[in-house]
């Protein structure tokens, strides 16, 4: 394998840079001409998802160079490495194993001399039995009233996978059951979250894989004593109304919540991949012990998938492959996702964390500043709404954004003509923003010649095109997979460290900071920048 530093001057990587100068000037009108069986070549499967990759913009031989480029970067190691339980997250010197998570009972994967899956499959068990007590109306509150409200606490990789998974199993959810997520340390969001809930019916899930993140503690005492306020104030209400999520048993039990009724998982499950852990005990009380299950059958099916498929025919590969191409060739900034299925409305908002939380690196492994572009920004709203606001940007602007479109055969709740009118819509915008429409046409419509280049579409923009059957939550964990071994394929190759964050800790010991020079009730000495010293005394200034 390379030295980091040097990706960009390996042989596979000049090969791309020469071949992009070819390519960058074709377009996928001419692609598809030259060879009508470009939209059934260029496709894969796996997993229960179906990857039509042909409207990239991409040459027959231009996979083959991007798959030499990652056998020249060592991905097939990495992934070994990765599946092993190497701790390939060197900065935090943690194995990276999501993947045992999902592992079927009776697997091994060792972790410093132990095998983890049976541990992992006693969390399952434990989460099942909680669950089964609490859908069944057996676990009841503290004045004896079932619990039909749940309330998950946590932020980042402890409520983005929770709240994403819930809209998007929905369909499979108890209806007598209410969920909600709160996440934000801004007070509103615990206020609105429980101002219609009843606290002896409403059971609060404390995710915190450290249990001392701030926003997460200042919301678990706020909803501490909403409860107590609610039931009386006896302190004994907590047991029946809390249980926690974390790998810190201490901070756990100091909260004042029995360890019996802690979840438990470890520090080689990174918290935006986490939400087949534990930290999932809300998709599970929602969606029940199978479904949960099932979700993770999904992941693990893609898990699978991912290592033993040849690169060439590999899902997450393939994506992975054609995002750095966009990102470090074509220097392409953003990727936008675009599920046209309303219940993975929250999906773009997960991805935005599970990507660029991992890829957002300016170093490699060996601390070297990349001298290439890494993680995109990736973004998305759930078609068709997107098509009425932002994609005239995509269509007609001056950026190139590529863009993932997820679809569905079928509609969960079928209602009238929507689903076909749904799907007429995904498939037309990636037609269009394939194919465009060239002057010649415009005039053809009898278009005014003054109106004529305001109504061309180059056409040309890329984008990937996943469809599955339905909705399920195989089909979720298929999904969330992929999309976690892509954002890998592309940190293994730039050699950077997806699995830590460093990058959120400043802002995080700053504002510890200035939380006392708020609050002080005398005049505070300053010594910050003056734009933050101005601020702040104008927000004293402003609450006196
Ligand atoms: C995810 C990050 C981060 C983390 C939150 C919450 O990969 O590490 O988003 O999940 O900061 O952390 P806790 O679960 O420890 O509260």
């Amino acid at each position: 394998m390379p030295a980091a530093q040097d990706l960009t001057s390996t042989p596979s990587w000049r090969a791309l840079g020469d071949h992009y100068a070819k390519v960058r000037d074709s377009h996928l009108r001419q692609l598809f001409a030259q060879d009508p069986q470009r939209g059934t070549k260029m496709t894969a499967e796996g997993a229960g998802l179906f990857l039509d990759y042909s409207k990239n913009r991409i040459h027959d031989d231009t996979l083959g160079l991007l798959v030499k480029l990652a056998d020249e970067a060592g991905l097939r190691g990495k992934i070994d490495a990765m599946f092993r339980g190497d701790k390939i997250n060197i900065t935090e010197n943690r194995a990276v194993l999501h993947t045992a998570l999902r592992l079927p009972r009776g697997a091994t994967i060792m972790v410093d001399g132990e095998n983890v899956v049976p541990q992992v499959h006693a969390v399952l068990d434990k989460m099942g039995a909680f669950c089964d007590r609490v859908r069944k109306g057996e676990w009841k509150g503290h004045t004896g009233k079932r619990i039909k409200n749940i309330v998950n606490v946590g932020i980042g990789g402890s409520d983005l996978g929770p709240v994403m998974a819930y809209e998007a199993l929905r369909h499979y959810t108890d209806r007598n059951m209410t969920f909600r997520f709160v996440s934000n340390v801004d007070g509103i969001d615990f206020v609105e979250a429980t101002h219609d809930l009843d606290p002896s019916e409403t059971l609060f899930i404390i995710s915190s894989k450290t249990f001392t993140t701030l926003e997460t503690m200042t919301n678990a005492q706020s909803a501490r004593d909403w409860l107590l306020k609610g039931l009386g104030g006896d302190a004994k209400a907590v047991a029946k109304h809390f249980v926690a999520v974390s790998t810190n048993a201490k901070k756990v039990s100091e909260f004042g919540i029995d360890t019996a009724n802690m979840f438990e998982f470890w520090d080689w499950v990174g918290g935006r991949y986490s939400m087949d852990s534990a930290i999932g005990l809300s998709t599970m009380l929602a969606v029940g012990h199978a479904g949960f299950r099932e979700m993770l059958d999904g992941f693990h099916t893609m898990d699978e998938h991912f290592r033993t498929t040849p690169f060439q025919k590999n899902l997450p590969v393939i994506m992975g492959l054609l995002a750095l191409w966009y990102s470090d060739f074509f220097k392409s900034e953003t990727i936008a996702v675009l599920p046209y299925e309303q219940y993975l409305k929250r999906f773009p908002a997960y991805l935005q964390q599970l990507t660029m939380e991992s890829n957002g690196k300016h170093v490699t492994l060996a601390g070297k500043t990349v001298d290439y572009l890494t993680g995109a920004v990736y973004w998305g709203e759930p078609g068709t709404n997107g098509q009425h606001s932002f994609y005239q940007l995509i269509h007609q602007g001056t950026r190139l954004i590529p863009c993932d479109f997820l679809a569905f055969n079928h509609a969960l709740t079928p209602l009238g003509r929507h689903h076909d009118i749904l799907i007429a819509n995904v498939l037309a915008q990636a037609e269009a923003l394939a194919f465009g429409k060239t002057a010649d046409e415009v005039r053809k419509e009898g278009t005014a010649e003054a109106l004529v280049p305001h109504r061309v579409f180059e056409g040309n923009r890329p984008s990937n095109m996943i469809f599955a059957d339905r909705l399920t939550p195989g089909v979720l964990g298929a999904l969330v997979a992929l999309y976690e071994h892509s954002v890998f394929v592309q940190g293994a190759i730039w050699n950077i460290d997806s699995f830590d964050q460093w990058g959120v800790e400043l802002g995080k010991a700053l504002a510890q900071k200035i939380i006392p020079e708020l609050e002080a009730p005398a005049e505070p000495n300053l010594a910050h920048d003056s734009s933050t010293s101005n601020l702040i005394r104008r927000y004293r200034a402003g609450r006196r």
